[in-house]
């Protein structure tokens, strides 16, 4: 059945991606904003929510959706599906850096920290004419690929030598906080790499072209397929503590940079503002 779930999580993910790559027009407009004024939907990231809705409930139709932009609509399965249907969408507005469709079915409370992820898919579409893009998918329990073919797992390197992704909120009282964070920590680490996708975040953990990822204020739809492709790929992946990642923090690295990266940003209170 997993399998099944995780078929239809890739096919819908394409089809919200190629629409929204295709479907972009040049003067493609912000068309409103949420947390702050820099926290910006488009109607591209609409019209994929709406198609990975359609296409997911054509064929399950008692599934919950948790849609990023229209919210919890519970079902009467048990199964929900977690949907980032342009996640990255400053990059995608702006045409600069990586974005993807995340798309998660998760079973249970529709909570990261109460549901059980079952297959998940993080869609990067091609940036070239013709490009098929990257699609990083995942079942509980059967492993991770990119493009059908299993990842190559999380790197294990320490703090010292590690290549660390993150992100930054919208609000500026976190994004203050969030930079003496780094501040602090950018010393200590090979390097620091903002993409501006949590989802590609985490599928890069997966596939160990980051060595870690760390950001405080994720939302689930952020992180639902992305940590499951990274779990399954054999990385940690957490919140503050052992549990879940939560609103305080999403953690995903190989053993020893996990933790010795969680100590760390204990050390500098990096899970409040
Ligand atoms: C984005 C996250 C990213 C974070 C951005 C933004 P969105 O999600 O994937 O990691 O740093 O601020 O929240 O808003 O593009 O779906």
């Amino acid at each position: 059945m997993t399998s099944e779930l995780r078929d239809l999580a890739v096919t819908a993910a394409q089809a919200a991606g190629q629409l929204i790559r295709d479907g972009r027009h040049k003067s493609l407009e912000v068309a409103f904003t949420k947390s702050s004024e820099v926290d910006i939907v488009t109607e591209m990231d609409l019209a994929a929510e709406s198609l990975l809705i359609e296409r997911i409930l054509e064929q399950r139709p008692d599934d919950g959706i948790l849609g990023e932009e229209g919210g919890l609509r519970p079902g009467t399965s048990g199964l929900t599906w977690v949907l980032d249907p342009i996640d990255g969408t400053v990059n995608y507005l702006y045409g600069v850096g990586p974005y993807a469709v995340s798309v998660a079915v998760v079973e249970g409370e529709p909570h990261p920290q109460l549901w059980s992820a079952l297959a998940g898919c993080v869609y990067q579409p091609g940036t070239g004419d013709g490009q098929d893009g990257v699609t990083y998918d995942a079942c509980r329990g059967q492993g991770a690929q990119r493009n059908g073919r299993p990842v190559a797992g999380p790197t294990d390197v320490g703090l010292r030598h590690a290549l660390v992704g993150t992100g930054f909120g919208y609000l500026e009282a976190r994004r203050r906080r969030q930079a003496a964070v780094i501040a602090a920590l950018l010393p200590e680490l090979r390097d620091i790499r903002r993409l501006g996708s949590a989802a590609l975040d985490l599928c890069l953990v997966a596939d160990g072209r980051l060595d870690g990822y760390f950001e405080r204020g994720l939302n689930p739809w952020d992180h639902a397929a992305g940590a499951l492709i990274a779990q399954e790929a054999g990385a940690r992946v957490s919140g503050p503590g052992e549990g879940a990642p939560t609103v305080e923090m999403t953690i995903a690295a190989g053993p020893r940079l996990h933790r010795e990266l969680s100590l760390r940003l204990r050390e500098l209170d990096a899970f409040a503002d």
